[in-house]
């Protein structure tokens, strides 16, 4: 089937999908929606997706939306190769690692987030803190379950759900210039996932709006 993707090259949620496409295999066709210049805010993206975020995910003109969503959707409907394992335990623990990323870090530090910081004049150094605050204490919890879990990934041996959500969550803070010597075992679990020929592909300045 179809696939376009409503993506942004440095924007994480975005990222997140891509990865999940390429390892399932999946060739799509990149709509570029230009955070930088606002135009998620503009008309014609009002009517692919109305909560104004990236991704939007078309699939034959149906609009799928929210990047955990979406994954979930990729590996309900592409279960091969999977990106959850069988045993429902480990299912469990690779969702509470995904979602530390797309509840507990992400929110606080989104787009709409740092605009909204700027009109209540907080000034620039206070806005990066918060942003290094909020990534860091995320990356705290994930640290001890990646140490007990990984094995080369997040979890275990091989690419999962985890590493859709960790890859771009670490590029994010090196953006942000967070301090990441107190997580060794998430920056060498997200460095290995990130030469993975499928998750390599998906970097943002990989993508064909990259401006590097
Ligand atoms: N929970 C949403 C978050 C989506 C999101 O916040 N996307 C950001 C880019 S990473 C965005 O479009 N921001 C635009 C804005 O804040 O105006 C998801 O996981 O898809």
């Amino acid at each position: 089937m179809p696939l376009v993707l409503h993506s942004f090259w440095r924007a994480s949620a975005p990222y997140r999908v891509r990865i999940g496409l390429n390892l399932k295999g999946l060739t799509y066709d990149y709509a570029s929606v230009d955070l930088a210049t606002g135009a998620q805010a503009g008309e014609s993206f009002g009517t692919v997706n109305a909560q104004r975020l990236v991704p939007a995910l078309e699939v034959d003109g149906r609009i799928l939306t929210q990047s955990v969503a979406i994954l979930e959707w990729l590996e309900e409907t592409y279960p091969e190769p999977a990106l959850l394992p069988r045993d429902a335990f480990d299912r469990q623990t690779i969702r509470a690692m995904s979602l530390i990323v797309a509840c507990d870090i992400h929110p606080l530090n989104n787009v709409r987030i740092l605009k909204a910081l700027a009109r209540l004049e907080v000034d620039q150094a206070d806005a990066d803190a918060w942003v290094q605050r909020w990534i860091s204490d995320g990356f705290a919890a994930l640290e001890p379950m990646i140490a007990r879990h990984g094995a080369g990934f997040a979890f275990g041996d091989a690419p999962t759900l985890a590493d859709c959500m960790i890859v771009p969550q670490v590029y994010n803070a090196r953006r942000f210039k967070v301090d990441l010597s107190p997580f060794p075992a998430l920056v060498a679990a997200a460095d290995t996932a990130a030469l993975h020929p499928a998750i390599a592909a998906a970097h943002p300045n990989n993508q064909p709006d990259a401006k590097v």
